[in-house]
Parts: C-alpha cells; sequence; structure tokens
C-alpha cells in the first residue's frame, strides 16, 4: 500500500503532469548527474540552467543566471493562509486558504509537463536532533534540486525516517513560466505546506529556508513554545580559550554572513560559525535558551565580499569538494572564467560579461556587472571557521542575543536594554533602511521587529506576546543587545570601520553578560562610554567614537512616534507590556 508520502507525490504529479519523476537519494553521484541536466538539458530564459566555472581556481563551481524579473525574494506576491486574515496579522498578505489553492491548481494544473519532477526528501536540523523536522519538496528545476542539496541534510534516509507517518512537511515548488504575473509563494501554516509557483529565486523556491524554517516554524515555534528567529549563530572564543555563544538578528544583506566568520582584529579572539540565517531556539531543561542551525549551507550576498571583507567566505568558495558551489547572477570574467563581482579582491577584468551575459562596460557610471542581490551558494562544511558544535543535536547554550538594522543615523554602535521585556520592547519597534535582497524601494526606512518582518508566518503582535512568553521560562534569561554599523558622516562615509573590527563590539557584550565591562544608563538602554571599548590599535579619532555612541533624547522622539503608530496596526494583539515600555519613553 503506498505511504501518505507517495500518494501525496503521485497527486501533485497528477496535477503539474511532470514527463519524470526522480527522487532523489542525495548523494554525489546523483548531484553530479543533475548538475549535467543543467548544464545540457534544462533551460531557464532560453539558457542552460548552469554554466561550469574554472575547474582549477574555482573547483564543483557554476554560474546560474536567472529570469532577469526573478531576481529577490517577492515580499508582495508572498501570502500567509491561515482560516482567518487576523492570525496573519497586518504584517503578511492573506488570502483565504480555499481560495488560495483554486488560485494555485489553475496555475499549476500542467506546469512541469515536459519537465522533471525531482522528489527532495530533507531535514531541517541534524536528524537526531528532538528539534529536528522532516519535509519533503517537490520541484521542477536542476538548480533549486542542486541547491537544496547544498542547504539542507537531503537523502533517502529522510524517506525511511517518514515511512507511513503524516508528519511531514510539504513543499511544492515550480518555476512555471516565470511570469511575475504567476507568480506566488503561499503557506498554509496549519497543513505544513508551503506552494510556490512562477520563482527560481532562493528564497522563493528553497522552501526550507525562509518558508518553512521561518515562516512555518515560527508558527509551529508559537504552538509548541519555542522561536524559529532570522538569526546568525556564532561561538565567540576569548584569550582564555573560553567560548560564548550568541545570536544576532540582522535584516537581509545587512552583513550577516560577514558577521557570521568574522575574522577578529583582537589577537586571541576567534569566532565560530554556527549559522549564517536562521536559528530555532528552545529553552533546554537547564532553564537556559539553546539553538540549532536546521540548515547545512551559507546562501550569502556576493557583492563586497572579499579578502578584506569576509576572508573565511572566500576561503569557503574555494575550498573546492563537491557539494558543489553555486553562484546565481554574478558576473562572469570571460577571460578566466571566473564568477565576478562589485568588490571582489584585484582589478577590475578587462573582458566582464554581466549577471544577464551581455558584455559589460565599467566606465558606464552607476552599472553594476553583478547583480546588487547575486548570491553564492556553498556548504557550510566549507567553511574554515564551523564550530565543531555544528552537528551537536544539542545545539549550543546563548548568552546573548543581538539585534542590528541599517541606520544611517540615531542609533549607537551599540548598547544594551535593561532587561528581557524592554530588549522585546525595543527589538519590536526595531527599524532598517531596505536593501536589495526583495524587490521593493531600497534605502526607505521600514521597521522590521526582530529582523522578522518578511518572515513571521502569524500575527506579529502575537509573536512579541510570543517572546514575552519565552522570556518568563528561563531562569536568567540573555541579555538583549542592538548594534548598528552603519552610521554615516556628513559626507556619507561610514564611520564605523566595521568587519574584523567589529569584534570590539562583540567583546563588549560578552563581558556585559560576564559583568566585566561597564557602561552608562541612558534612556533607551545602557550603552559603553568609549573607554569601555577596547580601542587598542583601532584607527578612529575618540570625537568620532564619543558621536557614535551618543544618545540624543530629542532625536529620538521621531522614532518613538513612528514606532508608536507601527504598534497601533498590531491593535489588541500588540502586548500590554510593550505599550507600557513605550510609555515609559
Ligand atoms: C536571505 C534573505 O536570502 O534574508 O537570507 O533574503
Ligand atoms: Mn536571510
Amino acid at each position: 500500500m503506498a505511504t501518505p508520502l507517495e500518494r501525496w507525490v503521485e497527486e501533485q504529479a497528477g496535477l503539474a503532469e511532470p514527463e519524470s519523476i526522480y527522487w532523489c537519494d542525495g548523494t554525489e553521484e546523483e548531484a553530479r548527474k543533475i548538475v549535467e541536466a543543467g548544464l545540457t538539458k534544462e533551460k531557464i530564459n532560453g539558457h542552460s540552467v548552469f554554466h561550469e566555472l574554472n575547474r582549477s581556481s574555482f573547483p564543483g563551481s557554476y554560474l546560474h543566471r536567472s529570469h532577469p524579473t526573478d531576481v529577490a525574494r517577492t515580499e508582495h506576491l508572498t501570502y500567509v493562509c491561515h482560516p482567518d486574515k487576523v492570525t496573519a496579522g497586518p504584517n503578511n498578505n492573506w488570502m483565504p486558504p480555499l481560495e488560495a489553492k483554486e488560485k494555485l491548481s489553475r496555475l499549476s494544473k500542467g506546469c512541469m509537463r515536459g519537465r522533471t519532477m525531482y522528489v527532495l526528501p530533507y531535514m531541517m536540523g541534524h536528524p537526531d536532533s528532538p528539534y529536528a523536522k522532516a519535509c519533503v519538496q517537490l520541484t521542477d528545476i536542476s538548480y533549486v534540486a542542486v541547491s537544496m542539496r547544498i542547504m539542507t541534510r537531503l537523502g533517502k534516509g529522510v524517506v525511511r525516517k517518514i515511512g507511513g507517518s503524516e508528519n511531514f512537511v510539504r513543499g511544492f515548488h515550480s518555476v512555471g513560466d516565470l511570469d511575475p504575473e504567476k507568480r506566488f509563494i503561499m503557506h498554509f501554516p496549519d497543513e505544513n505546506f508551503v506552494w510556490s509557483i512562477g520563482s527560481g529565486y532562493g528564497g522563493n523556491a528553497l522552501l526550507g529556508k525562509k518558508c518553512f524554517s521561518l515562516r512555518i516554524a515560527s508558527w509551529l515555534g508559537l504552538k509548541e513554545g519555542w522561536l524559529a528567529e532570522h538569526m546568525i549563530i556564532i561561538g565567540i572564543e576569548d584569550p582564555e580559550g573560553r567560548i560564548t555563544y550568541v545570536v544576532a538578528a540582522l535584516p537581509s544583506a545587512c552583513g550577516k554572513t560577514n558577521l557570521a566568520m568574522l575574522q577578529p582584529s583582537i589577537p586571541g579572539y576567534k569566532i565560530w560559525t554556527v549559522g549564517d540565517d536562521i536559528a530555532w531556539m528552545n529553552v533546554g531543561p537547564d532553564g537556559r535558551l539553546w539553538a540549532i542551525n536546521p540548515e547545512t549551507g551559507l546562501f550569502g550576498v556576493a557583492p563586497g565580499t572579499s579578502l578584506k571583507t569576509n576572508p573565511n567566505m572566500v576561503r569557503t568558495l574555494k575550498a573546492g569538494t563537491f557539494y558543489p558551489t553555486l553562484y546565481t547572477n554574478t558576473a562572469l570574467d570571460a577571460d578566466r572564467n571566473e564568477p565576478w563581482w562589485e568588490g571582489r579582491d584585484g582589478p577590475v577584468p578587462e573582458n566582464v560579461l554581466d549577471w544577464q551575459g551581455r558584455r559589460w562596460d565599467h566606465l558606464q557610471q552607476d552599472s553594476k556587472a553583478a547583480h546588487p542581490n547575486s548570491r553564492f551558494t556553498a556548504a557550510i562544511s566549507q567553511c574554515p571557521v564551523v564550530s565543531r558544535e555544528f552537528n551537536n543535536p544539542k545545539g549550543v547554550p546563548i548568552s546573548a542575543i543581538i539585534f542590528g538594522g541599517r541606520r544611517t543615523e540615531l542609533i549607537p554602535l551599540v548598547y544594551e536594554s535593561f532587561g528581557w521585556q524592554h530588549g522585546v520592547f525595543s527589538a519590536a519597534r526595531m527599524g532598517s533602511e531596505t536593501t536589495a535582497a526583495a524587490i521593493h524601494s531600497i534605502g526607505a526606512l521600514r521597521r522590521d521587529p526582530m529582523a522578522m518582518i518578511p518572515f513571521c508566518g502569524y500575527n506579529m503582535g502575537d509573536y512579541f506576546g510570543h517572546w514575552l512568553d519565552i522570556g518568563k521560562k528561563m531562569k536568567d534569561p540573555p541579555g538583549i543587545f542592538f548594534i548598528n554599523w552603519f552610521r554615516r558622516d556628513e559626507d556619507g562615509k561610514f564611520i564605523w570601520p566595521g568587519f574584523g573590527e567589529n569584534i570590539r563590539i562583540l567583546k563588549w557584550i560578552i563581558n556585559r553578560t560576564n559583568r566585566k565591562a561597564g557602561a552608562r544608563e541612558t534612556p533607551i538602554g545602557l550603552v559603553p562610554r568609549p573607554g569601555d571599548i577596547d580601542t587598542r590599535g583601532l584607527d578612529v579619532p575618540a570625537e568620532k567614537l564619543e558621536e557614535l555612541l551618543e544618545v540624543n533624547p530629542g532625536e529620538w522622539d521621531r522614532e518613538t512616534e513612528d514606532a508608536g503608530k507601527f504598534f497601533e496596526k498590531f491593535g489588541d494583539r500588540m502586548p500590554a507590556e510593550l505599550w507600557e515600555e513605550f510609555n515609559k519613553k
């Protein structure tokens, strides 16, 4: 008798009508075959899905050029279909589940004709972890099949694990005809189901990532008492060899991958990478917060990645095991057959093709060769500083939670909240300037609580309440901190050097958690005095550092007023405790 999984795959195939169905087993040999299909048979926009890059300098690496309209997450086409609109909240697009399914069934009828339907069984989290979830995604494009193999623990063991159970997360994905008018990413949280059509872009198409690990998982977390967050997880080793684990949430394309594998400028410190995008966090039996990274790969923004900004990422990309490594919408150095992007090491090559494969003239002002949201996809096991705890099914214990954003003005370089409730309030009012990771105007300030505005799978008023409840479950909750690397001076230049120097801020944070660093009290929280930060060897004038740590209560009034308007949107779902904090101002 067919299992629920087999029946579901058959049903979906009945709708999509693929030419063939291929169950992936996760082996290397299979990955080579799928890459081969992408090099030869499968096409996107008339071109092959993959182009093989220079075998000796970029072993196992392939360039993928997406459809030009399909280069970032499409938040306006992303829906969370709870039975009622209020549960989805003002932070999500909503459609009644039945109507959504009718619409998607019409668009999906025969969408895989002439194509292979890949069946991808995968785990989010280590299979031995009590927090891991078994999932199956269907897709009709090699790019997604290969990406999922990098980003998740994919293999036939997952089919055995699911067995005759109904308990697995389902994802249906098809690129359809890539028509933006027929593009939708719809979530059905009560059914553990994601349905995505019309896009091949990472956040829209790798359904284990944002769709499941954040939108659906955040809803499961509400029901089951845990948190699914848009956070990196790192271990910070100090000169005595102690490792303190912290999580940090930053909006998309604000330097999360750089922070996750930072090479510290202060001798004796070391960063160990557990995760660069997603953290699932549970309160353990010891009353502490524990975090796992459910993914196994890195899907980072390429432009700006260099030996100066992120040497460990450059090393990861060159590691050359056969996972493989993918480049999406970067430019191509046509002479060397190497990927290229703005900010890569070395001089601009002479003969560059832009992200759409057109000859690029670097003298043409404002024209970028690589798409600003071009990406690499690489296995975390290739990262030279991957934490030895990465595969620990229990995860790592968290001592501090960091929130950050991209703010030209106002927000100090770092500060600590007064306690859990105040920290949740401060994270709820967070704002950040928008980036190219999603399709919208760039550089506009938007409220992005906990860097989760595009990813929270239910009403954010309830989400804030859930954060408050999690705090109550802990004996000694981690401190909540805020960072902003992005303050600019009158000439528009970044004041803080960032990158490896950010260790100075992390050092202050971990010393605060050990009560070894000082701070001064301000209306927004505890801010270091310049002398509280290790500035030995730092090339930032004292007055600039003071400027970065300044809190001007007058300037905060506008910010608070704007945050209040945002809070009002959540009506009676907004927890009273946050209004209480708001009214303290
Ligand atoms: C990502 C994103 O791809 O946040 O990680 O957009
Ligand atoms: Mn992200």
